[in-house]
């Protein structure tokens, strides 16, 4: 792998879920994505215990971020799960890089599929973004991954290139991304492979897998951009990380640490995932 492990919790815009504690009898409603649930899993995360030698990072929906900032261990950073491609202005509904920095927040995460296949955002759209965010000192989150028809057509590298080559996008913005005169370190990009067959399913890849894509992604980073961004740049996994799966992926290589979703709404169980990565 490179450099330190990289995990963070990709809180999403859950509202409710619900945990059934026994069938019948006892019902415990949790509510993610409220102020007091939001409250309760700060507090969870307070009081883990966290290998040292990880960089933690969680995501809450924008609204919370301030609240998670003002209560929650400076041990872990905060990223906002979006941003605006721009300085701030005339956007109705959108949210500045530089407010996000106002709040605190050091990441953003950027080009998730959600956000790609949900929302309907593009390569480029998402490549604007990552380099005015990056120029202004906020590192990206860059998501990348393909879909279970382009796994199965044999397309996942060429998806998955194409992606990486948008995040370099033209000279210009490749100069913004990957050249060290504009980047001081190349801690401020994390490049996240989360098939999108994998997302909130409960299927993960399994650890070969990740790995096959995750060491074709650094080749690739070592062919167009360098062999030292290749060797120093985090390539992290997402997609169904849980407390279970965890140990077995970190063990590869080239898999530098998770992004996590749904497990990252429990506590015990994010530091578990944070914990299985030494
Ligand atoms: C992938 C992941 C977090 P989950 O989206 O980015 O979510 O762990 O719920 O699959």
């Amino acid at each position: 792998g490179s450099g330190k492990f990289f995990v963070g919790g990709n809180w999403k815009c859950h509202l409710v879920s619900c945990f059934l504690i026994s069938p019948c009898i006892l019902k415990q409603y949790t509510q993610n994505g409220t102020k007091e649930s939001i409250s309760k899993l700060v507090s969870d995360l307070n009081i883990a215990t966290l290998e040292s030698d990880v960089d933690v990072v969680v995501s809450p929906p924008f609204v919370y971020i301030d609240q998670v900032k003002n209560s929650l261990t400076d041990r872990i950073d905060v990223a906002a799960q979006n941003c605006w491609i721009g300085k701030g202005g005339a956007f109705t509904g959108e949210i500045s890089v530089e407010q996000l920095k106002d709040i605190g927040c050091k990441w953003v995460v950027l080009g998730h599929s959600e956000r790609r296949h949900v929302i309907g955002e593009d390569d480029q759209f998402i490549g604007k973004k990552a380099a005015y965010a990056l120029s202004q000192g906020v590192g990206v989150i860059a998501c990348i991954g393909e879909l279970l028809e382009e796994r199965e057509a044999g397309k996942t590298f060429d998806v998955c290139f194409q992606q990486l080559k948008a995040y370099a996008g033209n000279d210009y913005q490749l100069s913004i991304l990957w050249c060290a005169d504009a980047v001081s370190s190349w801690d401020n990009i994390v490049i996240a492979y989360e098939p999108v067959w994998a997302i909130g399913t409960g299927k993960v890849a399994s650890p070969e897998q990740a790995q096959e894509v995750h060491a074709a992604v650094r080749d690739w980073l070592s062919k167009n951009v360098s062999a030292d961004v290749a060797s120093k740049t985090r390539i992290i996994y997402g997609g169904s990380v849980n407390g279970a799966n965890s140990a077995e992926l970190a063990k590869k290589e080239d898999i530098d640490g998770f992004l996590v979703g749904g497990a990252s709404l429990k506590g015990p169980e994010f530091a578990t995932i944070i914990n299985s990565v030494t």
